[in-house]
Parts: structure tokens; sequence; C-alpha cells
């Protein structure tokens, strides 16, 4: 008797290839001339393959979440569109953060050369050992909220709602748009 095909595993539907993508990646930097740092990795998330930057939001420049004792960061988003799949993505951003200098394995929430998170990846929603999005924090965090709404002001964020309301909830504490990025 034939068996029916087995549906493909969660892993396998994260890497097949599904068109061309908006995704939405966080970009945060408190080490080593973070400014620098962040537009440095503009430039290089344009050139990344199968992928366009469609927009850039200003620079922010944003307290600490975390330990205290650590520098202001430099925060802002990307959109890219991208035939790349989400993992596949996420491999490029980790060498990003490694060319960087990016290392790991410090506190939590400690300080970074460049952290590059994948917000939002069309409107699926993943959850694998590697790679969760949204990404889970995103709901809570300012640093996060204000510079997509730059880029994507009335985005749906699956399982969390629409960004006007998000924001609506989330003071701009301390944060500050720095003039003249864009
Ligand atoms: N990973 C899972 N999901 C994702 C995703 N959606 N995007 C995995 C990117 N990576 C994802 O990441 C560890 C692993 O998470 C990756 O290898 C990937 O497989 P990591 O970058 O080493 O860990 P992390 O970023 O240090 O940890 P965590 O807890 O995610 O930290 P956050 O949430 O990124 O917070 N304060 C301000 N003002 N601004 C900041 O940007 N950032 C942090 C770090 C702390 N405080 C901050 C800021
Ligand atoms: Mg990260």
């Amino acid at each position: 008797p034939q068996t029916a095909p087995s549906p493909p595993s969660a892993s396998a539907r994260c890497r097949r290839w599904s068109g061309l993508i908006r995704a939405y990646v966080a970009l945060g930097s408190n080490l080593q001339a973070p400014q620098q740092q962040v537009r440095r990795a503009f430039a290089e998330l344009a050139d990344l393959p199968d992928t366009t930057l469609a927009a850039q939001s200003s620079l922010y420049r944003t307290p600490p979440m975390g330990p205290p004792d650590q520098p202001p960061y430099i925060n802002a988003v990307v959109a890219l569109d991208t035939t790349l799949s989400a993992v596949d993505l996420l491999q490029v951003l980790l060498g990003i953060e490694r060319a960087h200098g990016r290392v790991r394995g410090g506190e939590r929430w400690g300080p970074r050369t460049l952290d590059l998170d994948i917000l939002l990846y069309g409107d699926q929603r993943i959850d694998e050992p590697s790679l969760t999005v949204p990404h889970p924090g995103i709901a809570d965090r300012a640093f996060v909220l204000y510079p997509l709404s730059e880029v994507a002001p009335d985005v749906v964020i699956p399982g969390k709602g629409a960004l006007p309301a998000l924001l609506a909830r989330c003071p701009p504490d301390g944060i500050e748009r720095m003039a003249g990025d864009g």
C-alpha cells in the first residue's frame, strides 16, 4: 500500500525558496565607533546577494537595555527585499557580524560591535532552535519600534498586532533620533 509523503519539516519549509520577501533587520552597536559600525553595515547589507536594500531608518542613540554599565547604543532598522530564505539571510547576517569583530559569550545583553537581528520575514512565523521570527523582543523595545516605524509605519507584526498600536504602548524612553542620517 502506498503511504502518503510526509509533510516537510519546519526546517525544510523555511529553507524553501519562497519568492521575493520583504524582511526587516535591526542593527545595534555600542562598541568601537558605533555610528561607523552601523553605517558600514548599511553598505554591506546593500551589497548582499539576491537582496536589495529598500529603505534604511535614521540612526538612533538609545540607552542600554540590560547591564547599565555599558555605553549607549546606536540602533537602526533596514527593509530588505530578498529571495534568500530566512535561514540563509540569518547566515549572511552572522557573517557580517563576524566581519565587524563581534565576539560572543559575554554577559547577557552585554556590549557588542554589531548585532543584526531579523525582526520580520514577510508575514512568516518561524520557530526553530536557531531562528525565531518575529524577533521575540520586538514588541517591547523602543529602540526597535521607533526606527521600524520610519521604514514601515503600518506594518503588522504576526502575533503582536499593528505597529501604531505597539508604539502607543511603548514610550520612546530616552531614545534620540540623530539628525542627518537616514
Ligand atoms: N536568533 C534567533 N532568532 C533570531 C533572529 N530573529 N535574528 C539566534 C537574529 N538571530 C536570531 O544571537 C544568538 C542567536 O540568536 C543567533 O546565533 C541566532 O541563531 P546573538 O546575537 O549572539 O545574541 P544576542 O543578540 O546577544 O542575544 P539576545 O538575547 O537576542 O540579545 P538582544 O535581544 O539582541 O539584545 N540596548 C539597546 N539600547 N539597543 C540594543 O540594540 N541590544 C541588546 C541585545 C541588549 N541591549 C540593547 C541592545
Ligand atoms: Mg543578535
